[in-house]
């Protein structure tokens, strides 16, 4: 970052520090059943702000795919590969509101007859309003 951009960042968060919210990051356990995310539980649905970070790790064999809707197919027309298959995590700063059903993330891979996804792994990302938050 240049050293101007930097100063008036410097200056535009201390005259904001007093009225804004820190930006959160919510680290998602994603494993073959509903995920976990410490600080918020066991769930399918994830509400965060403009300017929060989720970032979904894993330690064996998934994948991260984009849905557009909460319909666990992996032919739908739109599904998008998000993260790695195998070991791995993926991270994302989240810049725009995205109301109900926000933005669902499941894992593709096959168990028997059914996908992880259909088992629980999947995550919606609703992302409300941070009024007065300063984005980096
Ligand atoms: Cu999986």
């Amino acid at each position: 970052m240049r050293a101007p951009t930097a100063a008036l960042g410097l200056a535009l968060l201390l005259a904001f520090a007093s009225c804004t919210t820190a930006a959160k990051t919510y680290t998602v356990n994603w494993f073959a059943g509903k995920p976990s995310i410490p600080g918020v539980g066991t769930t399918n649905i994830l509400n965060i702000k403009v300017g929060d970070t989720v970032k979904f790790q894993w330690f064996s064999t998934h994948d991260l795919w984009l849905m557009p809707g909460t319909v666990c197919n992996k032919n739908n027309k739109g599904v998008k590969k998000a993260g790695p298959s195998g070991s791995g995590s993926w991270s994302f700063t989240f810049r725009a509101v995205k109301p109900s059903p926000g933005w669902t993330y499941g894992c593709y891979i096959q168990s028997g007859a059914t996908t992880h996804c259909a088992m629980g792994q999947r995550l919606q990302v609703i992302v409300k309003p941070a009024v007065g938050r300063k984005l980096k």
